[in-house]
């Protein structure tokens, strides 16, 4: 039988991820159970002082950015809010480099002076993490216009989409209107995904945000195909996401989705959670991407079963370990690198001493 005709076993009607490989699916799986681990370490680690600043946890938002990075080339630029290190890891981060940032290690992807909130991997097309609610919108639309000037007045390119993630907290900022208005009237390739998990903090959506029901309206006003997609099974996401990818690749046009998740942890690593209820969380912890996968691939295709999913996770177990010992005995960044990577152009008057004013010392003379 072929991986298609398997994949479809008892579902009669044929779906665009059919087509997909078990290995794709097998990575897949992979991915977003490294990203549950990584994310249980990173709380037990946050939560032993090892951590500092905010920390927000991806842990039932898994299927988003695996399902939607895997939908895409690895050169199509990724830009996001503070909720980062899922999408990191999606994109090929090493963990180390992940891990190291939040314990603020020169190792850290960002050397140590970003954490948590601003991933960021140029060799991976991901342009962070930013902590300033809405503030990526722009940098998004801006992202995809160099890569469409790039492709079509340069030639040096060829068609990208850009991935530009927000949470529903984010939508009513002025800036992502304007973002979303120069994305429409330029005709630039940038996909905005509402990473829709109900809350802005601890404050629902529908408390926060008019008409929330009917958040593609947003989409609509800029003339953007927009489309709303149930974000809990990553199969359903490849068979709405894909295509939407294609044909702003193609058209070079921009898209916005409404894409429905749900977070099991609080907003960040303090957070009471007064505002739902434990049925709440078990209601959506019920409906679990990762364990839909694994039932697909178990039931369905047939290419894992209880032993090898076991391995899997004991492997992945023990590469999220490694990542936290490495962070632990890894260098603090040296005292001269608070001076570097702040601004674009030298800013001497700023150094405290004039040894780092004149002298050899400062890294930006
Ligand atoms: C401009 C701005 N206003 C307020 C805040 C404080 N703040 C941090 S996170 C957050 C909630 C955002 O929620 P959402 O966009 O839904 O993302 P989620 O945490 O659900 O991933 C707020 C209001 C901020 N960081 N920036
Ligand atoms: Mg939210």
């Amino acid at each position: 039988m072929t991986q298609a005709a398997t994949a479809n076993k008892g579902n009669s009607k044929p779906r665009l991820s059919d087509e997909l490989s078990n290995d794709t699916l097998l990575g897949w799986l992979r991915s977003m159970q490294l990203i549950r681990e990584f994310e249980t370490r990173t709380m037990q680690a946050y939560q032993q002082a090892k951590i500092g600043g905010f920390c927000h946890i991806y842990t039932g938002q898994e299927a988003c950015a695996v399902g939607t990075i895997g939908s895409v080339n690895h050169d199509d630029p990724v830009v996001l809010a503070y909720r980062d290190h899922g999408h990191a890891l999606a994109r090929g981060m090493d963990p180390k480099a992940c891990m190291a940032e939040m314990y603020g290690k020169a190792a850290g992807c960002a050397k140590g002076k970003g954490g948590s909130m601003h991933m960021f991997d140029k060799p991976n097309h991901l342009y962070g993490g930013h902590g300033i609610v809405g503030a990526q919108t722009p940098l998004g639309t801006g992202l995809a216009f160099a890569a469409r000037y790039e492709w079509e007045v340069l030639g040096t390119g060829s068609k990208k989409v850009c991935l530009c993630y927000l949470g529903d907290g984010a939508i009513d900022q002025g800036a992502f209107f304007e973002a979303m208005n120069l994305a429409a009237l330029y005709s630039l390739p940038v996909i905005y995904i509402i990473e829709n998990n109900g809350y802005s903090m601890g404050t629902a959506i529908h408390r926060h945000s008019a008409n929330s029901e009917n958040l593609l309206a947003r989409g609509q006003a800029f003339d953007m195909k927009s489309v709303k997609i149930d974000g809990l099974d990553i199969l359903n996401v490849y068979d709405q996401f894909k295509p939407l990818v294609d044909e702003c690749r193609d058209l070079q046009r921009p898209a916005f989705v409404d894409f429905k998740t749900y977070r099991y942890q609080g907003h960040s690593m303090s957070d009471p959670q007064k505002y739902r209820t434990k049925d709440e969380v078990d209601e959506f912890k019920a409906k679990d991407s990762i364990a839909n996968l694994l039932d697909h691939l178990m039931n369905e295709r047939e290419c894992i079963d209880e032993d090898s999913w076991k391995a899997m996770r004991k492997e992945l177990a023990a590469i999220v370990r490694e990542s936290v010992e490495f962070s632990e005995n890894a260098a603090d960044p040296e005292p001269g690198e608070l001076y570097t990577d702040v601004y674009a152009n030298p800013q001497p008057n700023l150094s405290p001493t004039a040894e780092y004013r004149h002298g050899a010392k400062n890294p930006l003379l």
